[in-house]
């Protein structure tokens, strides 16, 4: 075991160095640099442990282990490796590395499974870049369309393609798969949560993930001098957003049962000290265990943004992504189960308040999700850190459930 240890904090120490914002935590922007680098490490290392490795036309990458059934379904095993700004290591690394190290126990067991094993390492799934998140896989299960996808720009105004094209990527190839080609959908993540390590207990058996919506809104006023323009003639947009904002958290205490509202992201034009703000851009992220829940934020939060068509001020809101809640399948959730009863490896049951691609599969093919204990229950930061021991029990758990599923 400790030699897996050994592997899997080789994994993400060279991970971690693929950042745009050394010493303070991973940026790792898709299709940046720093995606590049590390899409070459993790190309690089399918290729050791004997993996067919490939690329789709929005850039995840995929490593086969081939079954000895003809164009069977795979098991897929794996995680995002894009972050958010000044993130953690662990956050989506961790799953990829863990699919990467239960390919290598097959290499290592000499095991030719009947049906292929695919680690699966997928692109922006925290939207920082191209805004809403989960891109990879919803490209995959279709519900991002073609269309959809080609439009998208960054805040500079690069388009994925233009950007996929800069590191070499090829936008043409195939990007939708026939679900047909999935048999089942394994994802380990760190919790990003304390309950885990509160409760002292090392996997958690993820049974739901959050429903989640992402909203932009855009509050327009009129740019003028901060220093000519009186009081009463002014729209101005930063004072609306703010006062906007303000009235979130009562929106989400009001619909309860651990309904949260949170305003990560906020652009001021043209951000300038002296001039009054002409346009602000902010995020709104919502989530809630229920879906009316989210549905009534939502209609709250456009409620409030109309309720601010005062005096030359114009607003919009544009949903960047809506994912109702998910439950994870059954019959994954006893076989992990068993498996770390096999190995005596304390679990518990836990419900996941981040989304997770796994979410996004779980309406294409049977979905299981593995949670470890996130240090201080921090993540989305550089203090994010996760124990090695626990990431290698769950590879251990991944690989005999792996096994299973690849047999029958
Ligand atoms: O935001 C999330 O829940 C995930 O980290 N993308
Ligand atoms: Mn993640
Ligand atoms: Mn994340
Ligand atoms: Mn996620």
């Amino acid at each position: 075991m400790n030699d897996l240890k050994q592997r899997i904090e080789g994994h993400i120490e060279a991970l971690s160095q693929f950042t745009a914002t050394p010493g303070q935590g991973t940026t790792r922007l898709t299709y940046s640099k720093e995606d590049l680098q590390a899409r070459e490490y993790l190309k690089e290392k399918m290729k050791e442990y004997g993996l067919q490795v490939s690329e789709d036309g929005l850039g995840n990458i995929f490593g086969k282990l081939e079954g000895t059934l003809k164009d069977a379904p795979s098991v897929l095993i794996g995680s995002h490796f894009d972050s958010v700004p000044n993130g953690g290591s662990y956050d989506g690394p961790a799953g990829v590395v863990a699919g990467l190290e239960v390919a290598a126990l097959f290499a290592k067991n000499k095991i030719k499974p009947k049906y292929p094993l695919e680690v699966i390492a997928l692109i922006e799934e925290e939207g920082s870049r191209f805004g809403g998140g989960l891109m990879g896989s919803r490209g995959i299960v279709g519900s991002l369309g073609e269309e959809e996808f080609i439009n998208l720009t960054d805040k500079g105004g690069i388009t994925t393609v233009e950007a996929m094209a800069e590191i070499g990527l090829d936008p043409s190839l195939p990007k939708k798969r026939d679900p047909k080609t999935m048999k089942a959908y394994l994802e380990l993540h760190i919790e990003q949560g304390p309950i885990l390590e509160e409760k002292g207990i090392p996997i958690g058996m993820v049974e739901a993930i959050v429903g989640l919506a992402q909203l932009e809104i855009t509050v327009e006023g009129k740019a003028g001098h901060a220093g000519t323009t009186p009081m009463d003639r002014r729209s101005d947009a930063l004072v609306v957003a703010a006062k906007m904002i303000a009235q979130l958290p009562e929106i989400a205490l009001s619909e309860g049962e651990g309904s949260v509202i949170t305003t990560g992201r906020l652009h001021v034009f043209p951000n300038g000290a002296n001039v009054i703000p002409n346009k602000v851009v902010f995020t709104v992220d919502l989530r809630s265990g229920r879906e009316e829940h989210i549905l009534n934020m939502i209609g709250q939060v456009q409620q409030l943004v109309e309720s601010f068509h005062a005096f030359g001020i114009k607003n919009s809101v544009q949903q960047q992504l809506y994912m109702p809640p998910k439950a994870m399948n059954q019959e994954i959730i006893a076989l992990l189960s068993e498996k770390c009863s096999e190995l005596n490896i304390p679990f518990c049951s836990i419900n996941s308040g981040a989304g997770h691609d796994a979410m996004v599969f779980s309406d294409v093919t049977d979905v299981g999700m593995l949670f470890v204990p996130s240090k201080d229950g921090l993540s989305h930061c550089p203090e994010e850190w996760s124990d090695s021991q626990d990431l290698a029990n769950a590879v251990q758990i991944l690989y005999e459930a792996a096994k299973k599923l690849t047999e029958a």
